[in-house]
Parts: structure tokens; C-alpha cells; sequence
């Protein structure tokens, strides 16, 4: 058994999991109410993927993992949703491409801000060496009217990359026009994130985070010249085009 009263032997063992870490997120204060609903939306999408991680999407984790090694500022940006599924493994992604961590919120409150920031903490984030970001909030993203273009100066308002995962889209394409490099974590491969990134995986960011940790790992001896290429032969449009040929199709092989 695991904090799961089911065994993962349970055909539907990641989705019940998936459900228990989010509706334990909202009772905490740390998912909004609406992240159930943008989970149900993602559970759809995944459904139809056959949850799992397609190859394109795994090329696309190793080109993001190549792509935040040759970053100097990369930040990871977090929200409810991304904080209840995966904070550990938040962690442990930054701390292997040496990357920050940012809360920034749409539905943002000081005591949600608060709440997340000590949930990363408790999944280690001190003791791994990870700052945590986005109280400060001394920033803006010009062209976005809403509470997500608040930004911490020395985080996603100075970073070269930032990891966008599981969002609405137009702070992604307000990122882009200033000229950071986003790598989206998004299910659908239609959402505006996605179609905006520099790579986009579509998958579970149940399992893109840590596939993009190990591929971030196993690179750590690659030359700057073997990252670039990598990065340089990703294929976005590609990329979005297999995964949503592998959703309408509904073929599982
Ligand atoms: O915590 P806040 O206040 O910042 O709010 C966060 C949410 C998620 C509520 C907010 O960003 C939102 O409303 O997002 P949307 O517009 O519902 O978009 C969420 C996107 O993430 C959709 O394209 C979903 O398909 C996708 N998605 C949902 N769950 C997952 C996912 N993608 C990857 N992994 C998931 N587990």
C-alpha cells in the first residue's frame, strides 16, 4: 500500500493517486478549486494517451533536459496544481539542472503563496539547495493583466528558461515575446502553452518531471556542442502533431 489506501497494482492506480494528491491539495489550501477542474480536463487527455509516456514525448523531455543544462538562469514555475502532484519531484528536477523554483499563481492569495512556498520546504527543497520564489513578486511580465505577471526580479523575470507546466496560455506567450525559452508540460497538445513552446511535452507532469530529471541526469557529461544539437533537432511542431494524432487516433500500441 502507499498514501493510497489501493495497491499500485490497481489497473487505475496513477489516476486514483493523481485524484487523492489533488483533492488533498485543495483541504491543505494549496490547489484552487479550479485545479480540479484543470485536472479532470488533463485526465481526459490522458486517457485517450493510454497514460503514458508516448516517444515523442520522451524526445521532448530529453530536449528540455538539454536545454535547462546549457541554461545560466533557469527557473521551475509552480502553481496549486503542480504542487500537489509533484513537489518532491519538483525538487529533485531543480536540484539536478541547478534551477530555481517560483510560485506564481493565477488565483493568487498570501496565504496560497505562503502555504505552497512551506509545502516545497517540506519536500525538501532546503536541504537539496533549491530557493524557493515568488514571494517577492518585485517583477512584472509586460502585456498580461492578471495576477500570474507578478514575478520575482531575480527569478522568471531574469531567467533564460523557465519550466512552465500545466497552465492557461498567455503568460507562456508573453514569456516568449520577451524572449525566455519555455519548456510546457501540458496534456493537450492544442492549448496555447503548448503551441507557444520552445518544447512542448505533452504528458502527465506526473511523469514528465521525473523523465525530464532522469534524461537531465544521464546528460550531465554531455558536451555543450552534444545539448545544442539535441535541442537544435527538436522538432516542436512534430512533437505536437504525434501526440495529437496519438489522442484522436486512440491507437494504444
Ligand atoms: O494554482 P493556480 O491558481 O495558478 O491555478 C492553476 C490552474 C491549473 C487552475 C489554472 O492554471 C487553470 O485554470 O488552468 P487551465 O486553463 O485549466 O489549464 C490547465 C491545462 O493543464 C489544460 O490544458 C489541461 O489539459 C492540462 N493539465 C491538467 N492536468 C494535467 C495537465 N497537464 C499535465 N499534467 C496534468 N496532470
Amino acid at each position: 500500500m502507499s498514501e493510497l489506501d489501493v495497491p499500485e497494482s490497481h489497473p487505475r492506480y496513477q489516476s486514483l493517486l493523481t485524484r487523492h494528491r489533488i483533492a488533498e491539495g485543495v483541504d491543505r489550501g494549496i490547489t484552487s478549486r479550479q485545479g480540479l477542474i484543470a485536472e479532470g480536463r488533463g485526465e481526459a487527455f490522458d486517457y485517450l494517451l493510454g497514460e503514458r509516456t508516448i516517444p515523442s514525448a520522451d524526445d521532448a523531455a530529453r530536449a528540455a533536459a538539454a536545454l535547462l543544462r546549457l541554461a545560466d538562469r533557469p527557473v521551475i514555475s509552480v502553481n496549486g496544481n503542480v504542487a500537489a502532484l509533484v513537489p518532491g519531484e519538483t525538487v529533485d528536477l531543480a536540484a539536478a539542472v541547478d534551477a530555481d523554483v517560483e510560485v506564481n499563481l493565477f488565483d493568487r492569495t498570501d496565504e496560497r503563496m505562503r502555504a505552497i512556498v512551506a509545502h516545497f520546504r517540506d519536500h525538501g527543497a532546503d536541504e537539496a539547495g533549491v530557493a524557493v520564489r515568488g514571494v517577492d513578486a518585485d517583477a512584472r511580465i509586460p502585456g498580461l493583466d492578471h495576477e500570474r505577471a507578478k514575478v520575482d526580479a531575480d527569478g522568471i523575470g531574469s531567467a533564460d528558461v523557465v519550466v512552465v507546466p500545466l497552465e492557461d496560455g498567455d503568460r507562456a506567450a508573453a514569456l516568449a515575446a520577451m524572449g525566455t525559452s519555455e519548456v510546457v508540460i501540458d496534456l493537450n497538445p492544442l492549448s496555447r502553452s503548448a503551441q507557444v513552446a520552445t518544447v512542448p511535452i505533452v504528458d502527465n507532469v506526473i511523469r514528465a518531471v521525473p523523465t525530464v530529471a532522469d534524461h537531465a541526469r544521464d546528460l550531465s557529461g554531455a558536451s555543450r556542442a552534444e545539448l545544442k544539437r539535441l535541442v537544435r533537432e527538436f522538432d516542436a511542431e512534430a512533437a505536437l502533431a504525434a501526440a495529437e494524432d496519438a489522442i484522436r487516433s486512440g491507437r494504444l500500441e
